[in-house]
C-alpha cells in the first residue's frame, strides 16, 4: 500500500504534531517562484542551442532590468553567463528592446499582430545569417514582462526554440494594494511587519521593496499602493514626499507605480482649511496643490485608493455630497499628471438593525453606486469587491458589476487570507476568482461575464481591471505560508489572462517554486486545487460565507458572533430553519439588484446552486437539496468531508519529502499539520452548534459522539479548576481547564480502561498569545512526552482562535495505566486544557 493510499483510508483520525513550531517561517521561499534553480543535466542540455549573448536595444531603466534577469535566470538556471553586448554581434542573440528600436534594426520586420500597452512578443527569427530571439514590447515595461515569461519558460522545462508568443494584458490596471501603516504594523497582514514602514518613517533599506517590485513584474502587475485603505492622514505632508520617493524609485525599475491611500477629510483635518466638502473650491485647490507637490517629486505616481464612508472612515456624506463628488475633486487634482482614483464601493453602514428583516448589508455598493453611474470623472476607477458582503470563502458576485455601465470599474480581490484562514491554512484562492470572473452578469441579456466588465470590454469603458489586496511583509517568505504564495502568482496571471484555469497556474507556479518533477507537481497542485473547497467544507458551506469571529480575529469558529449586531454578517440560524431571505418577493429585494436572467437564478431556492442556497434563502433544517440530502445533514458530512481532506493534505505533503528542499519541507509540513488539527476544531464547533440549534441528530451518529474522547473536566485534577469557553462551541462539552492563578504547575490524570494496545494520545488544548505554557505526559509516571503552547495564534483567550492538538504516538497502553497531564502555565497563559483523545495506533 503506498504512503498516500494509507493516509486516504485514515484520515478521519490523522492528527497531529505541531510542537514548537511558529508560523513566521524562516527558510528559502525569499525568491518565491523566481528561484532560477540549478536545472537537471538532461533538462539543461535541451537548452543547448540557446544563444550565448544577449543584445539590448537602448538603455533604460526598464531594459536594464530586463537584461540583468535575464542574465541572472539564464546563470541560475543552466550555470551559463550571457555575454553583454551593446551592438548586434556577428552571431546568434538575444534581442531585448521594443519593436520601434528593432526595426531600426530589421526595417523589414513586422511583427504578426500589433504590439501595445504592456504587450510583449516571443519570437525566434533569422537576422543577418544568425538565429535570433526577440524579445520584443510594445513599450520597455512589456520587454521586461517578455525576458521573465522567457525565463519562465526554461525554468519550467517548455522549449524556446521556433518562439512565436504574443501576449497581451487583458486589462490595464494590474495593481496590488497593501494595507501598511506608517508604524510598521500591516492590517490583516499575516508575513510579518511592513516591507515599507517602520516607526512612521519609510525604511531605510528597501532591498525587500526592490524585491517585491521585481516579483510584482514577473507577473505582470503594474501599480501598488502602499499604504492602508484606513488611511493615514499624514501621508501626504511635506517631510514624507521624499520619503515616497524613495519607494517609488524602489519601485521604478521594475514598472511599478506607486499609489497611496488619501482620506477625503485631509483638507480640514490636516490641510488647514475649516471643510473638507468635496464641492468647495477651497478644497479642490487643496488637493490640486497636494497632487502638483507629489508630481514634483514622483513625477511616475501612480494615483490614490479611497476608503470613505466606511467602517468609521469619515466621507462626503458629512457634506451630504456624493461618493462622485468625493472621488471627482482629486481626480480633477490628478488628471493633469495623468493619474488615477481607485474608489472604492465597500461602503456600507455597519450599525444595522438586525431586528429589521428587510435591512440588508449586501444592498449597499449597488444602492449607492449605482444611481452615481455616468456621474464620476474619467479617471476614477470604482473599485469593487468581488462579492456583496467581505471577502467570504463563498459569496455570489457583486451585482454592482452590472450596475454600473458607464464608470470604470476594477475588482478588489484579497490575497491577503483574512477570511480564510489567515495563511495558517493553505486555501488556493484562484478556483473561487475563476468562478467570480467568469460569472455572466447577463447585463440587457447579453454575455457579460466580469473578466469582460472589468476589462472595459462590456460597457467600452477604456479603463479597469484588477486590484489584488497583497499585505505580503518582511518574513522571508512574504505572506507566512509558501504555499499561499501562489495566490499572489495566482492573481497577477489571473489579472493578466483571466482565460488560464487553476489547473495551469498551479502547474506554472509549483514547477517555478518546487521544480518540475512530475509527481510532485501533480501533489503540490491536488494540495493546492483541493483547499478551497476543503476549507469552505469546515468553515462556511451552502453560502453561510465563513462562520469565524467576525467581531474580532476573523479566524477561528465564531458563528453566534455573525448575528445580533449591526454588522450585518446575519446567517439568521433559528431552531426552525436558517439563511438569509434575499428574495423580492418575501426578502430583502437583493436580488433585484441583479440582471432579470440573474434574478431567475436567485429569486427560488429550486433554482438556487445548493452551494449558495443559504446566503439568498432561509430554510428549514430538513430542506433536500439538489442533491437529495437534507440541509443539516450536508452541514454536518461537510464538515467531516473537509477536515478528512486537511487531513489528507499532510498525507500528501509527506509524500514528496525529498523532492523539496528541508527547509520548506519541514515548515510547510508543519503548516499543513496545524491546519489539519484546526479543521477537527472547525468541524466540531460547527457541527456542534448546528446540533444544539436544530436539534437534529446527525444520521450517522458522529456529532457530539467522539469515541476515545475523555473530557479534561473529567479527569482528576491537581490544581486546575474547570471554566465555560466562550464561545460554548469552541470548547467539546464547551468546557475547559485552567491552572488555577497561584500554581505553578497542574495536573489532570485519568485511568485507561481499554483493552491492552498500541495507542496514540490527541491532546486538545488551547495555544494562546499571552504566554508560552508547557505540556509533559506521563503513563503511569513515565514522562513519554512534552511540548510547548508556543504557536502564534490571535487571541489570548481559550478559544476556537487558539484551540489546537497535540499527538503522542506509539503508547502501549493497559488497562488501569494512568495517564496524566501536567501543564505548566506561564503569566496570562494558564496551560488550558479540553480532552485528551485515545485512539488505536494507525501504523
Ligand atoms: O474586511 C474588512 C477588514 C478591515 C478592512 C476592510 C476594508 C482595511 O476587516 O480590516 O480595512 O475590510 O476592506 O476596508
Amino acid at each position: 500500500m503506498s504512503y498516500t493510499g494509507f493516509c486516504l483510508r485514515t484520515i478521519v483520525v490523522v492528527l497531529l504534531l505541531v510542537g514548537g513550531c511558529g508560523f513566521a517561517f524562516a527558510g528559502t521561499g525569499g525568491d518565491a517562484w523566481l528561484r532560477y534553480a540549478t536545472l537537471g543535466p538532461e533538462q539543461a542540455r535541451s537548452y543547448g542551442t540557446l544563444p550565448a549573448t544577449t543584445v539590448r536595444l537602448a538603455t533604460s531603466e526598464l531594459l536594464l532590468s530586463a537584461q540583468k534577469e535575464l542574465v541572472r535566470g539564464v546563470r541560475g538556471m543552466l550555470g551559463r553567463t550571457l555575454r553583454v553586448t551593446a551592438s548586434l554581434p556577428d552571431e546568434s542573440v538575444i534581442v531585448i528592446g521594443t519593436v520601434v528600436q528593432f526595426r531600426k534594426v530589421d526595417a523589414t520586420f513586422w511583427p504578426s499582430r500589433d504590439l501595445t500597452g504592456d504587450a510583449y512578443l516571443l519570437s525566434s527569427t533569422r537576422l543577418h545569417g544568425y538565429d535570433v530571439t526577440l524579445i520584443l514590447g510594445a513599450t520597455d515595461r512589456g520587454v521586461l514582462y517578455g525576458t521573465f515569461a522567457f525565463l519562465s519558460r526554461i525554468a519550467r522545462g517548455e522549449s524556446v526554440v521556433s518562439l512565436n508568443e504574443f501576449q497581451a494584458p487583458s486589462a490595464s490596471i494590474r495593481w496590488i494594494n497593501q494595507w501598511d501603516n506608517l508604524d510598521g504594523t500591516v492590517e490583516r497582514g499575516y508575513g510579518g511587519r511592513s516591507i515599507f514602514f517602520e516607526d512612521r518613517h519609510v525604511r531605510s533599506d528597501l532591498t525587500r521593496v526592490t524585491e517585491y517590485a521585481r516579483l510584482l513584474a514577473s507577473i505582470g502587475i503594474n501599480g501598488c499602493t502602499a499604504t492602508n485603505v484606513n488611511a493615514d492622514l499624514h501621508v501626504l505632508d511635506p517631510d514624507f514626499l521624499p520619503q515616497l520617493a524613495r519607494i517609488a524609485a524602489a519601485f521604478r525599475p521594475y514598472g511599478v507605480q506607486l499609489g497611496v491611500a488619501v482620506n477625503v477629510s485631509m483638507p480640514k483635518q490636516v490641510g488647514g482649511l475649516d471643510t473638507f466638502d468635496p464641492l468647495d473650491s477651497r478644497v479642490a485647490n487643496w488637493w490640486q496643490n497636494e497632487f502638483d507637490e507629489v508630481y514634483r517629486q514622483i513625477p511616475d505616481f501612480g494615483g490614490v485608493v479611497v476608503k470613505a464612508d466606511s467602517e468609521g472612515q469619515l466621507g462626503p456624506s458629512v457634506y451630504r455630497r456624493s461618493a462622485a463628488d468625493a472621488a471627482n475633486v482629486i481626480a480633477r487634482a490628478l488628471k493633469p499628471h495623468h493619474g488615477v482614483v481607485f474608489y472604492r464601493a465597500f461602503v456600507y453602514n455597519h450599525h444595522l438593525d438586525w431586528r429589521d428583516p428587510k435591512a440588508d448589508r449586501a444592498r449597499a455598493a449597488y444602492d449607492i453606486f449605482h444611481p452615481l453611474d455616468g456621474k464620476f470623472d474619467d479617471n476614477v476607477i470604482v473599485q469593487i469587491k468581488y462579492g456583496p458582503i467581505d471577502f467570504q470563502v463563498r459569496e455570489p458576485a457583486s451585482p454592482l458589476f452590472g450596475g454600473l455601465q458607464k464608470t470604470d470599474q476594477s475588482i478588489e480581490l484579497q490575497i491577503t487570507q483574512e477570511y480564510t484562514g489567515q495563511q495558517r491554512h493553505t486555501v488556493f484562492l484562484v478556483p473561487m476568482w475563476k468562478q467570480v470572473l467568469d460569472f455572466d452578469m447577463r447585463v440587457n441579456g447579453g454575455h457579460t461575464p466580469i473578466k469582460d466588465i472589468v476589462a472595459g470590454k462590456s460597457f467600452h469603458r477604456p479603463l479597469g481591471g484588477y486590484v489584488g489586496v497583497a499585505n505580503v511583509g518582511l518574513d522571508k517568505d512574504w505572506l507566512g505560508n509558501h504555499l499561499a504564495l501562489a495566490n499572489l502568482y495566482g492573481f497577477g496571471r489571473l489579472a493578466w489572462d483571466p482565460l488560464l484555469t487553476p489547473e495551469a497556474i498551479i502547474d506554472e507556479w509549483t514547477r517555478l517554486t518546487f521544480g518540475n518533477d512530475p509527481g510532485a507537481v501533480q501533489k503540490v497542485s491536488r494540495i493546492q486545487l483541493d483547499s478551497w473547497p476543503a476549507y469552505e467544507s469546515y468553515t462556511g458551506v451552502l453560502g453561510l460565507q465563513t462562520l469565524t469571529n467576525i467581531l474580532g480575529s476573523h479566524y477561528g469558529p465564531a458563528p453566534q458572533s455573525q448575528e445580533r449586531n449591526g454588522w450585518g454578517q446575519w446567517i439568521r440560524a433559528e431552531d426552525e430553519g436558517l439563511g438569509m431571505d434575499r428574495t423580492i418577493s418575501t426578502g430583502t429585494g437583493f436580488v433585484g439588484q441583479y440582471s432579470k436572467d440573474v434574478q431567475k437564478i436567485y429569486e427560488t431556492a429550486s433554482n438556487t446552486p445548493d452551494d449558495l442556497l443559504l446566503f439568498f434563502h432561509h430554510v428549514p433544517y430538513q430542506y433536500k437539496l439538489h442533491s437529495g440530502k437534507s440541509v443539516i445533514q450536508t452541514i454536518y458530512d461537510l464538515h467531516y468531508d473537509g477536515a478528512a481532506r486537511a487531513a489528507n493534505f499532510v498525507c500528501l505533503w509527506r509524500s514528496i519529502r525529498g523532492y523539496v528542499d528541508d527547509d520548506r519541507y519541514s515548515e510547510v509540513l508543519a503548516q499543513l499539520t496545524y491546519q489539519a488539527s484546526h479543521a477537527i476544531v472547525w468541524r466540531d464547533a460547527i457541527n456542534d452548534w448546528f446540533y444544539r440549534l436544530s436539534g437534529v441528530p446527525d444520521e450517522k451518529g458522529r456529532v457530539g459522539q467522539h469515541p476515545g474522547r475523555v473530557e479534561a473536566e473529567a479527569m482528576t485534577l491537581t490544581g486546575y479548576t474547570v471554566i465555560d469557553v466562550v464561545p460554548w462551541e469552541a470548547a467539546s462539552g464547551g468546557k475547559a481547564i485552567v491552572c488555577a492563578a497561584a500554581m505553578e504547575s497542574c495536573t489532570a490524570e485519568t485511568k485507561f480502561e481499554g483493552a491492552a494496545g498500541w495507542y496514540e494520545v490527541d491532546s486538545q488544548y488551547f495555544d494562546q498569545n499571552n504566554g508560552v505554557s508547557q505540556f509533559r505526559l506521563f503513563l503511569n509516571g513515565q514522562l513519554v512526552d512534552a511540548w510547548p503552547a508556543a504557536l502564534s495564534l490571535p487571541t489570548t483567550e481559550p478559544n476556537g482562535d487558539s484551540a489546537t492538538r497535540h499527538r503522542t504516538k506509539g503508547l502501549a497502553l493497559r488497562p488501569g495505566d494512568m495517564i496524566r497531564i501536567e501543564g505548566i502555565p506561564d503569566s496570562g497563559e494558564r496551560a488550558p486544557l479540553d480532552y485528551i483523545e485515545i485512539h488505536p495506533r494507525q501504523e
